[in-house]
């Protein structure tokens, strides 16, 4: 049997760490649950959904046309082993994010400490690998960590593509920059559609205007997907800022990234209803899939859902500051992992007299992989309403 590695564009350069990770500071918020997710590799496991769709994608890219613009030697190349571990300067710093921004925040990010997360996108790779001599045309593929709500399309921990395209005026004919950036945003487009196209087939798909600091202009490119508009990739124009920091004189050169959500690809491709299941340790998943084969998934008999109310005043006065609630959604899935299948407010409440506010939260208790007891889940239960209290600052009704 012929090996499709034969035919591939990876590369087998990992960037060693060169800092140290052994200080641990009051920024460290990496829960076991989340650390565990680092090692798992589910886009490296034979015969699983990610692993061919990116086996798709890289066939794409090396041996399809990916738009009219044809540049002599150009070759993409794939990188898919650099630690999940970054600096906060290359991931937020270097790409022009600016120090107030909500993705730093540790309610957004995992931090190991201060200066070092679990990378929040790939694009973090786009600098250095720019940097490296014949490098104009990239892909990286890598998983991410988010501290995200969950629900069917959002995970804390999912996979990105990230994308590189550069090339000089000479390259493309362009007469001045300006003009160039009009070839190259065009390009851009021309090139994400046609591996949608090459990927769905036919698909219902529009593009959204969108903001990166990192690129400029930026938009975001959706599919119909269940009825819904579902974002799948954001992407741009690389911004100035970060050409010149990659190096490139940003007079002659200029070109695109895109940042693509793989399991969002995979969901449509595959038919895979809920997010959670691509980490799914039941044999009755990845028995489906067989490496470079599209099939669409046959939901099994799902264990059994239970679900508990949760009711408490947040602090006064109300704000950002005093209830944020995306440290209510951590603070749940850090005690039950995956078991918190969503969370949603179900209700507020203002009282009349005292202005103090009270929310209600329903946590849908469910393990993809086994049925829940009562005794755990009411176990769960009594954590979280301790945390909330003493983590929290509220006071449970
Ligand atoms: C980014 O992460 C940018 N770095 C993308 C980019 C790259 C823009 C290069 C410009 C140039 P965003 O946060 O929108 O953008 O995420 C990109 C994609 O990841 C989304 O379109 C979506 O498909 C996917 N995604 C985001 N959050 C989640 C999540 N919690 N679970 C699953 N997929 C997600
Ligand atoms: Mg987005």
């Amino acid at each position: 049997r012929q090996s499709h590695l034969a035919n591939t564009l990876r590369t087998k350069t990992i960037f060693r760490r060169e800092f140290s990770t052994e200080v641990k500071d009051a920024f460290n918020n990496i829960p076991q649950g989340i650390k565990d997710l680092t090692s798992r590799k589910i886009y490296k496991t034979h015969n699983h959904p990610l692993n061919t769709l990116i086996t798709k994608i890289e066939d794409f890219f090396l041996n399809k046309k990916v738009s009219d613009l044809q540049i002599p030697g150009e070759k993409f190349k794939l990188f898919q082993d650099f630690d999940p571990l970054v600096k906060v300067k290359e991931c937020f710093d270097d790409l022009g994010i600016p120090e107030d921004h909500v993705s730093r925040r540790v309610t957004d990010t995992y931090y190991h400490n201060k200066e070092i997360v679990l990378r929040p996108h790939t694009s973090v790779h786009q600098i250095p690998l720019m940097k490296l001599q014949g490098n104009s045309a990239f892909l990286v593929v890598g998983d991410v960590y988010r501290k995200d709500t969950v629900d069917k399309t959002h995970y804390p921990a999912f996979h990105q593509m990230e994308g590189v395209r550069t090339y000089s005026l000479k390259d493309i004919g362009a007469k001045d920059i300006k003009e160039a950036k009009l070839i190259t945003e065009r390009d851009l487009k021309q090139v994400l559609e046609n591996l949608a196209r090459n990927i769905f087939g036919d698909v219902e798909m529009r593009w959204v205007d969108a903001y990166f600091p990192f690129t400029e202009p930026s938009i975001e490119l959706e599919i119909f997907y269940n009825n819904e508009w579902l974002e799948v990739l954001g992407c741009g124009v690389i911004h100035n800022q970060v050409m010149a920091r990659a190096g490139k004189d940003i007079n002659n050169e200029c070109g695109w990234a895109f940042g693509l959500g793989l399991e969002r690809w995979a969901m449509k491709l595959f038919d895979i209803n809920d997010i959670r299941l691509f980490w799914s340790q039941d044999d009755r998943f990845i028995n489906q899939f067989k490496h470079g084969e599209i099939s669409k998934f046959k939901p099994y008999s799902k264990y059994p859902a239970c679900y508990k109310d949760i009711a408490f005043w947040v602090p006064s006065p109300v704000s950002d500051d005093t209830f944020n609630e995306n440290d209510f959604f951590y603070l749940v899935r850090s005690i039950s992992q995956d078991m918190a299948e969503t969370v949603e407010l179900i209700d507020t409440f203002t009282h009349p007299k005292s202005q103090r506010v009270s929310r209600c939260y329903r946590i849908n208790y469910r393990n993809m992989d086994r049925s829940l007891t009562n005794e755990e889940v009411d176990a769960l239960q009594v954590k979280i309403r301790g945390l909330v209290e003493t983590e929290l600052g509220c006071e449970l009704r």
